[in-house]
């Protein structure tokens, strides 16, 4: 890192009520959103590290409301893991607040920075390298559900409008399309084409919520395997992290998200589209997982629809990397040409591959929600 970018960071570390001198401050893991960085101090115990995450305010755009929902939601975390006799250090993540008490540090330019308790012996992955840490993965983020089952929802702010409202983003799609700003769609006829054949998919998750046939919930929203942290030494999975779009949503979309991250033979930017897949073990074992994880809150419809809820947000996410493509990559950060084509490539290769697989999935859930 160039040295005028550590000063500047240390500037804004000093800000944050931690003690010590900065040793280090270096751009850390893969999410396609915040700015994130591993902080190491020294201090008079040792060193100590630290998550500083420089937000996304064009994403999250009202930072007060972001936070108000994290710090709200990490306080009931803390009580419900203390109450079961976990540490709760190491099983969710803590806002550090600054030297003034807030929970956010804004500088003079407007950007807005975060800083975390580092999750140590722990790590996230951005595939699955033993099966059980998927399976760990599952009953995690089921067991998250079931800690936020008694959240005051109400007081939970929508962090980003209609997130997983597939129907709108499907109509935000159209519009792309039409408008054509960087003249794309030309290279990305097929996948548009895709898109549009499977347009009376888009609204069957939200129009069941509205005739009351699935409750809403509190919801993670992100469940990617790389948004978990698994201990070091045991695997299991102990601290769920990306608290940003915790709101009220649907169970089918935390455990479809997961099976499109998780469950797929190659990763989400692979080019080789043949290498992409369903694999059905591990997507058994994410089932077997994620429905012990919920503790038997999964209602009938609930466990009925979560075939659906992989290929809707298997769908979903292409057609907003397909978007953001032909938007001109504004939202998720891009590493390649063409990354964000490339990924909506990999992830309709897997709906395609889901449909040709819909009966064995959904066979599998019934031989679990028959138990
Ligand atoms: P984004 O919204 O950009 O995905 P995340 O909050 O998921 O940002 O952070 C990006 C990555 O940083 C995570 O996938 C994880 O590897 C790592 N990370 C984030 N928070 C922590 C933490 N508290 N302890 C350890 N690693 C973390
Ligand atoms: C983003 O923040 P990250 O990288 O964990 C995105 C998810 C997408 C995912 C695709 C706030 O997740 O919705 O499914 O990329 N997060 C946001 O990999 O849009
Ligand atoms: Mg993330």
């Amino acid at each position: 890192m160039e040295t005028a970018d550590f000063e500047m960071l240390r500037n804004v570390i000093e800000n944050f009520s931690i003690e010590g001198t900065v040793l280090s401050a270096e751009p850390y893991g893969s999410g396609h959103i915040n700015d994130t960085y591993l902080v190491v101090e020294e201090q008079p115990k040792g060193r100590r590290r630290y998550i500083l995450q420089r937000m996304n305010t064009g994403i999250f755009q009202n930072t007060e409301e972001l936070m108000e929902n994290i710090t709200g939601i990490t306080r009931h975390l803390v009580e419900k893991i203390k109450k079961r006799g976990g540490d709760p250090m190491r099983e969710t993540l803590h806002v550090i607040p600054t030297r003034e008490g807030r929970s956010y540090y804004r500088d003079g330019d407007g950007s807005c920075y975060r800083m975390y308790n580092f999750i140590e012996d722990a790590a996230s992955f951005d595939a699955v390298k033993n099966p059980k840490d998927f399976y760990e993965s599952a009953v995690a983020f089921g067991n998250f559900q079931s800690l936020l089952a008694d959240y005051p929802a109400g007081t939970l702010h929508e962090t980003i409008p209609d997130f997983h409202n597939t129907g709108k983003r499907f109509q935000t799609f159209l519009r792309a399309v039409q408008e054509d700003v960087q003249g794309r769609a030309v290279n990305a006829q097929p996948e548009i084409a895709f898109v549009r054949s499977h347009e009376a998919d888009m609204t069957v998750l939200t129009d069941m919520l509205e005739r009351g046939e699935l409750p809403l919930r509190v919801t993670h929203n992100d469940t990617k395997l790389n948004n978990i942290m698994l201990d070091n030494e045991t695997g299991k999975a102990i601290c769920v992290i990306d608290l940003d779009t915790v709101m009220p949503g649907l169970s089918v979309y935390d455990f479809g998200d997961s099976i499109r991250f998780g469950a797929n033979t190659a990763a989400e930017d692979e080019e080789d589209v043949s290498r992409v897949s369903l694999d059905l073990n591990l997507y058994e074992l994410y089932v077997r997982g994620y429905i012990e994880g919920c503790k038997g809150s999964l209602t009938e419809n609930e466990l009925r629809m979560l075939p659906m809820g992989a290929k809707i947000m298997t769908l979903e996410c292409g057609m907003r990397f397909l978007t953001d493509y032909l938007q001109g990559d504004v939202y998720f950060k891009v590493h390649k040409k063409d990354h964000n084509l490339i990924r909506c490539r990999t992830q309709f290769s897997l709906v395609a591959d889901m449909e040709r697989k819909w009966e064995e999935m959904e066979a599998i859930v019934k031989k679990y929600a028959d138990q």
